[in-house]
């Protein structure tokens, strides 16, 4: 049996021995590594606790808010407002910024989250999750004292410190990175504790699955019908392969899919909603999960720019996602460029 290594070991190395993040960084993803543990007992309760259904209110996105979804938020809320190592946060479920009250200490973070991904899919029993991403308050001038605003959460994704999710599927997984490559823990339940079970995870560059909601295909542009039928022509097509599909409408398990054996997933603009970039978020969606994937050798863009390069110009913004195994999206990209 190889040597367990819980995720606060994990942590301790990266900041002690690796120098890779200051102390209150990693107290700072312990806390929400420990508040994503508490949802996942919430959501294993299922039936059996007050939990499932909607709660009969929308969020500021004025999308009906299942009951976990308040659970969660309000669960990381109160888990990193102790904490001590924020300085704000931002969440899917809530308007504006929650700035950390003075009479705790401010750290210097901020964090952003979407509490948990893919509700849609909570009744039907399949797998959900979090997805978080932080930032330094003020990037250009980590000293200042000034008070945290809205626009200091609008900095590209490449600045992040820190980003991760956490699936709630047949085991409780957290997949993480500090920018030195991707690692994932398992929650073992009997110890309460996440421990490290990959790390060093690499996304293959070249795929046979391709992950998008088929049923607006009428709705893409041209490069993206053009992957996608070149996909579906199979080895008789300029593909000279044959492809599988999976699309499960939870982002969370999908990117899971992809960092443990490939593929690419797509939500692209599409006609519906033309003004609308994208449906997926950036901050606490596009940006964190991206920048796990090409920690781990995949790519992400939005068709035509590396995600991580956009510059958020609010906090609540849409993309267009395009991510995962690098060869596949550089061809959806080279598409768009009209290649
Ligand atoms: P659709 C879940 O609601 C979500 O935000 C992502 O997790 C998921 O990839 C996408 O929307 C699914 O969208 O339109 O297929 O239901």
């Amino acid at each position: 049996m190889t040597e367990r290594i819980s995720l606060t070991r994990y942590l301790v190395e990266q900041q002690r021995v690796h120098g890779r993040i200051p102390p209150q960084l990693r107290l700072l993803v312990e806390v929400v590594a420990r508040a994503c543990k508490r949802i996942s007992f919430a959501v294993n309760k299922g039936d059996l606790g007050d939990v499932m259904g909607t709660a009969g209110t929308e969020n500021v996105q004025g999308e009906v808010q299942k009951k976990l979804d308040i659970i969660a938020n309000e669960v990381l809320i109160e888990a990193n407002e102790w904490g001590g190592h924020l300085a704000a946060m931002a969440s899917e479920e809530m308007d504006g910024i929650y700035v950390v009250p003075n009479r705790f200490p401010q750290g210097e973070y901020l964090l952003m989250f979407d509490p948990l991904d893919g509700s849609s899919n909570i009744d039907v029993n399949v797998s959900i999750g979090t997805i978080f991403s932080v930032l330094h308050k003020h990037h250009d001038d980590p000293t200042t004292d000034e008070p945290v605003t809205e626009a200091d959460f609008l900095q590209p994704g490449h600045q992040q410190v820190a980003a991760g999710y956490c699936i709630y599927g047949p085991q409780t997984t957290l997949v993480l990175t500090v920018g030195d490559g991707v690692a994932m823990f398992t929650l073992d339940r009997e110890q309460g504790s996440f421990v490290l079970t990959r790390e060093n995870i690499r996304i293959p560059e070249d795929t046979k699955e391709f992950a998008i909601n088929m049923s607006n295909m009428r709705h893409w542009d041209a490069p993206v019908r053009r992957y996608i039928d070149e996909c579906l022509q199979g080895k008789e097509g300029p593909r000279g392969k044959d492809f599988n599909m999976r699309w499960i409408a939870s982002m969370v398990a999908d990117v899971h899919r992809i960092l443990m054996r490939g593929g690419i997933f797509m939500y692209p603009w599409d006609k519906r909603e033309p003004n609308k970039p994208g449906k997926l978020r950036l901050m606490y969606e596009a940006n964190p999960m991206g920048w796990l994937v090409e920690q781990a050798g995949g790519a992400a863009t939005n068709g035509r720019q590396r995600i991580l390069d956009i510059q958020p110009a609010q906090l609540h913004e849409r993309v267009s996602v395009i991510l995962g195994s690098k060869n596949e999206v550089d061809r959806v990209t080279s598409y768009h460029s009209g290649i």
